[in-house]
């Protein structure tokens, strides 16, 4: 599941420095030779992925990046100091790009993933390097070669850390809506949404995730009925699911039905995704016909070990606790080195 955000930067890597003229002076060495050193180098401009980082926003506000050019070169044959490499802190999932060639220059897929996009100037000869049996004395030196400059994109695709699933019509783009900027289509009948919506949690001080909603599932849909499951490729690589039931519904058959219709669908799927970890959530519970089947139903997930969270995503009554339901699952399937 892709969600685009995007930013445009200047990079510039460190020019190399001034190589050095000069010659050695020591008493009782009249004539000494030449003893200028190289430049040093200058600094690269390197993208580092990072899974912390999820938008491009620092980007945003800071959009020109400028290494130092290394260190001119010193009597001595001493070299110049090279500079110190600038750092890009990207998300995973950044495809960064010369905005010239439009070449992909790193695709950050990995956490921790370090790509030189721009490099620094290596530094100039100093004037003991063009020392030669005819010019025991050459009084020139080189200047660094210029740090590479350009301008790239970055263009961030988001991959879903949460799905949300369920029968059409249960809410669950109401809940994307009512926990994100996302603003999907919403209306009182089934496939409302025919293709994945994504949205950006905040919750706390820093920590986001991204959940995606998906076409409704009905029962039949692995062999085509409905929308079908093709969408479920959007939420293959989720680390978690949010399966949301309806007890308002009428006629209504139970909860548990319903969950295990469409867990069989996800089965049908990919074994992988019915195994994802699920959180399950009751929705509409400000409707009377949810308020009065809310206990019984309650308990029917409670015999058989599994929490269920009710919610009504239009009051966003038990919304938070979701929300920090999600956020520790995530925490945990994070620290099990599982999700994408
Ligand atoms: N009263 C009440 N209505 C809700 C709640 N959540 C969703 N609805 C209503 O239920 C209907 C369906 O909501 P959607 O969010 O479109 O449902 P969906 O699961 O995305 O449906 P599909 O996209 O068709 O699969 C809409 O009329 C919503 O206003 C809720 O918590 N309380
Ligand atoms: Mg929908």
């Amino acid at each position: 599941m892709k969600f685009v955000d995007e930013a445009k930067i200047y990079i510039k890597a460190g020019d190399g420095g001034q190589g050095c003229v000069s010659f050695r002076r020591e008493k009782f060495v009249p004539r000494g030779g030449p003893d200028g050193g190289d430049g040093g180098k200058g600094g690269d401009i390197i993208a580092v992925a990072s899974r912390s980082h999820r938008t491009l926003l620092d980007m945003k506000f800071n959009q020109h990046h400028v290494a130092k050019r290394g260190g001119p070169g010193e009597g001595g044959n001493r070299t110049g100091k090279n500079s110190s490499d600038v750092e890009i802190i990207v998300p995973l999932g950044t495809v960064i790009r010369d905005m010239e060639t439009n070449e992909i220059l790193a695709d950050m897929v990995k956490d921790g993933q370090r790509v030189i996009i721009a490099k620094g100037g290596i530094g100039g000869r100093g004037n003991t390097r063009f020392k030669t049996s005819t010019n025991r004395a050459p009084r020139y030196a080189q200047k660094g070669i210029p740090g590479e400059e350009k301008t790239v994109s970055l263009e961030l695709k988001l991959i879903a850390d949460v799905g949300i699933v369920g029968f059409p019509n249960v809410g669950k783009s109401t809940l994307i809506s009512s926990i994100s900027a996302a603003r999907p289509k919403i209306a009182d009948y089934p496939f409302t949404t025919l293709k994945p919506n994504l949205g950006v949690v905040n919750f706390g001080n820093y920590k986001t995730f991204v959940i995606a909603d998906i076409p409704g599932l009905i029962e039949g849909a692995h062999l085509g009925a409905g929308m079908g499951i093709q969408f479920l490729r959007h939420i293959e690589r989720t680390s978690i699911l949010i399966h949301i039931v309806d007890i308002s519904k009428d006629p209504f058959t139970g909860a548990w039905d319903d969950y295990e219709t469409i867990n069989n669908e996800l089965a049908s799927f990919s074994p992988a995704v019915r195994e994802k970890p699920q959180i399950v959530v009751i929705n509409k519970i400000d409707l009377t016909a949810a308020v009065e089947r809310l206990e019984e139903q309650i308990a029917v997930f409670k015999e058989k070990g599994i929490r269920v969270f009710p919610i009504s995503a239009v009051t966003r009554e038990g919304v938070e606790e979701l929300i920090r339901e999600i956020s520790q699952k995530l925490d945990e399937t994070e620290k099990n080195g599982e999700g994408a």
